[in-house]
Parts: structure tokens; sequence; C-alpha cells
């Protein structure tokens, strides 16, 4: 029952007085059978072509025209581009750590689009500025810190960087004016696990990679905190200046929480600043049962949180929080006078652009604030929770079922990490030859996967592991017949 919109066109003057509402109610209409498509179990989780594939398969709409086409063609262009999206709030999707669709989050991104206003001044975005000081210091409050800094960023490698940058600073602000001549060679510490974001920003930021040292990690991917010791004494006696820690709360692939109480203790002894990079493992912090994965957190100087990931908000939504007041103003400030004039008639601390390293920024705030005012603590509580419910479930299953082995086991956090060995190779003896197999054959269950397009899990080999599955548990809207499905589903496609 679609409107007929062929002749119409966006660009007709007429489009804002007769169409425009028509036009956004059918938009509205696709999403929702999109999303109801989506809720059905049984439905796929994405329809797998090959780049060349799609590229011919969507031949015939791809093009940036000359001339405008008509609305029935962008309605058409719309159902075309549903049709081939990874269907990503599924309840079958595992394989990034950002899954579900939470329909207050996206009741929250429609209004953002349709308010669409930067976030670099509270003459332009009052209402969205109070709920970022509101909901900054809901996260502080949930670290242990009663006053603070923060700001919403893109994503969790920016987040990232805002420390590492916050950390320079507070080591040498004469960054700010000097910039890197005569600076002192200072040091980051972080886990041989830690994101690859560590790095990426000490090459933004002017400290180099040479200037990352590399902390080995145990079995189970935390961090060994007697190599750290020993890392920063070594960088002592090189007469460089050991500046921070970059932690993590979560690891990408095995879920590994670093000591943190423990590593606090030895940033206070050597004087470095702790940044926790719990991304991922911010999850933790709203649950009561599984607070203790994050012990000492209070104690750090500042924490990557993104939303986007175990709350399950939709993307983006990330976070950079501070123990001290003012130092993002302070190291990042530059009071631009066409935007941040400080002779407006407001409060202009209210201002918060300065502080950002962006200029214009999204409004990534509404879309959390809204979810937790409908959720409650509470609710987020019992989301966390429940996947770590079905985390036993899924693990209990995995020991009992033949064939599947645990590359760790009793994971301690939400990454269920594992092999399918099918019944033909399951006799292999050799290490070598095992190491092959395993490579070989997660790899081509995952194409099979893809292909069938019934679920979907992340495999990535990890120093002397070969290639093995990493199903991510974050999608609140997942159940226990869908880990159910997905473990037949895995065993179904390795032995085909
Ligand atoms: N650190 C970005 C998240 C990676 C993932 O979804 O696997």
């Amino acid at each position: 029952d679609w409107t007929n919109f062929e002749g119409c066109f966006a660009t007709d003057e007429s489009f804002q007085e007769s169409q425009e509402t028509e036009f956004l109610q059918e938009i509205v209409e696709l999403l929702l059978d999109y999303l109801k498509k989506m809720r059905i179990k049984t439905s796929k989780v994405l329809d797998f072509h090959h780049p060349h594939q799609l590229k011919q398969a969507m031949a015939h709409c791809m093009e940036i025209p000359d001339t405008p086409k008509d609305l029935e063609q962008l309605l058409s262009d719309c159902k075309e581009t549903l049709k081939y999206c990874v269907k990503t709030g599924h309840s079958r999707y595992f394989n990034q750590i950002s899954c579900g669709l939470d329909a207050i989050a996206v009741a929250g991104e429609f209004l953002t689009a349709m308010a669409n206003t930067n976030m670099f001044t509270y003459e332009i975005a009052p209402v969205f500025t109070l709920m970022e000081e509101v909901t900054l210091q809901k996260l502080r409050d949930l670290i242990g810190w009663s006053s603070g800094d923060g700001i919403f960023s893109p994503g969790g490698t920016i987040a990232n960087l805002y420390a590492i940058l916050a950390a320079r600073f507070a080591y040498y602000p004469d960054v700010k004016t000097r910039g890197l001549f005569d600076a002192p060679r200072l040091i980051i510490f972080t886990s041989e696990q830690a994101h690859y974001s560590i790095k990426r920003a000490a090459i933004i930021s002017g400290f180099g990679l040479n200037q990352v040292k590399l902390v080995k990690c145990n079995e189970r991917g935390k961090m060994d905190t007697e190599n750290l010791i020993e890392l920063i004494n070594e960088s002592i006696e090189n007469k460089n200046i050991p500046c921070m820690v970059c932690s993590t709360g979560g690891t990408t692939v095995l879920g590994a929480f670093d000591p943190i109480d423990e590593i606090s203790k030895i940033c206070k002894r050597f004087g470095l600043w702790l940044h926790v990079d719990c991304a991922w493992g911010s999850g933790a912090l709203l649950s009561k049962s599984h607070r203790y994965l994050l012990n000492g957190i209070e104690n750090a100087d500042s924490v990557t949180w993104n939303p986007h990931k175990a709350m399950a908000v939709t993307l983006q939504c990330s976070v950079i929080l501070f123990k001290k007041e003012s130092i993002l103003e302070n190291c990042n400030g530059l009071c631009a006078d066409y935007l941040f004039q400080k002779d407006k008639n407001y409060d202009t601390r209210y201002d918060t652009g300065d502080k950002s390293i962006q200029c214009g920024r999204r409004n990534d705030v509404f879309k959390l604030w809204l979810m937790w005012r409908s959720k409650g603590d509470e609710g987020f509580q019992n989301q966390i929770n429940e996947l770590f419910i079905l985390k036993d479930y899924l693990c209990k299953i995995i020991k009992e079922k033949n064939g599947f082995e645990m590359v760790i086991e009793k994971p301690e956090y939400l990454n269920i990490c594992f092999w399918y060995i099918p019944e033909k190779y399951r006799k292999i003896d050799t290490a070598k030859e095992k190491f092959t197999m395993l490579h070989e054959v997660t790899a081509k269950i995952k194409q099979s996967m893809l292909e069938s397009g019934t679920t979907m899990i992340s495999y990535q080999p990890l120093f002397e592991k070969p290639n093995f599955f990493r199903l991510i548990l974050s999608n609140p809207s997942c159940k226990v017949e869908d880990i159910d499905f997905v473990v037949d589903e895995i065993v179904k496609l390795g032995e085909e």
C-alpha cells in the first residue's frame, strides 16, 4: 500500500508543503517493516554478496545522477539498501561487540536527526548540553568520582586519544605551546592485548610507536604486573619518562580485565597517569554482581566507556571521562571567538565545544539519556546480568558438546572464544597439523556461515593460537534458543 510518489521530486517547491510528511511516513513504515522482519528469529541475518555481485545487484540505483530522481525512486533506493544490510539487531548476530537494536534508542536517534543540531555551544543545543552534563556525571558516579570532566567522542579510539593527549598535557603542559620541541621522551605502557587504538593514538599524538611499551599478558589475556614494573624500571634506566599506563577492562578478543587495582598501586608508586579503556567492559559497572571486574577503577585518571557496546545503545555512543575537572578545556581549549565568546548573556561554561578536539560534534547523548530513562539503573543492571547468565549457559553447552574446545576456560566476561573440530579431524594428533586444521576450518565455517546468512560470529588468530571463533554476547534480544541454534548451526556448517 505504498503511496505513489512517481513524478514528485524533493527539489520541487511544493515538496515541503505537501509531500514531505507523507514521504517521511513511508520511510518510517519501511523501517518498521525492516525491524519487524529482523525480530523473526528464523529470518536471515544477512543476504551475503561478494562486492562484485553487490555492485551488479545495485547497479541500477548506485550512481549519483546529474538530474533529480523522484521520490518513488528514493523509496525504492531505501528498500534496496535495507535488503542488503546486515541485521545487526537480529538475535543471532554475534559478530561485533556492538549488537542489538533498542527501540527507545532508535526513537532517540529519530529525535536527534530531527533536532539536527551541533553540540559545540549551549545556545544551539541547550537541552542536549544539560543532558550531557547529567549523563556524564551519572557515568562518573558509577566509576566512583563525584566530579570531573568528560565528553562524548566519535568512538573508543578517539576517546583513548583524548586520554593520551590529557596525560601528556598533565606531564608536560608546555606541549600545548611548544609542541614536541624539547619535550621529554614520555613513555606509554599498555598490554600486548590492548586495543590497537593505543598505538594509533601514539602515532597521531607524536609519541611514536617506539614509546609504547607492550606489557606481557598471562594466559587469560590479563596484563602481567611484574613485567609492567620491569618495563617501567627499564624506561627510567634509559633516561625516559614513564607517563601513563593504558590498562584494559574487557579486551576486544578475550574479554580480559587487567588487574586495575594492582596497576593503580603501581601507577601511584611511580607517579603515572592511569587510563582504563573499558569501552567494552564498562558494562560490568552497571551490575552489582559483576562490578568487581573493574575493582580499582575509581583510582584511574581517565576512563573510556562506550555505551554502544555492553549497554547496546545505537551507534555511535562513546565517552571519555576524567577524574580531574577542567582538564579537557586546559588541554584542548582555544577560545575561537566566533563560537565561544565569553561575553554572551549566559554562563559560557556550558559552551562545551571548546574542550573537544572536534569542532562540529554530533549529539550522541540523547538516545542514551532516553534509554536510561526507559530502563533506570535497574533495567541496565538486569540487561547485563542476563548476558552473564547466557554466557554461563553457552559455556556449559560448549563443554558438553562433542567437537568444541574453549580457548580459555570460564571466560570472565561476555566474549566466548572456542574452536569447533569437525568429526573427521578429531583424530589428528600432531600439534602442527592440528594448528593448520583449526586455522583453516574456522575460516571455512565462517565462510559457509556468511553464505547461509543464518548467523554471524567473528573469528581471529591470537599470537600462537590458530583462528578461533569469538562469540560476543551484548545483544539484549538474544535468548537461550538463539544460543542453542548457533551451537547447532556451527556443528551443521562444520560437518558439511
Ligand atoms: N574495538 C572496536 C570493536 C571491535 C569489535 O566489535 O569486534
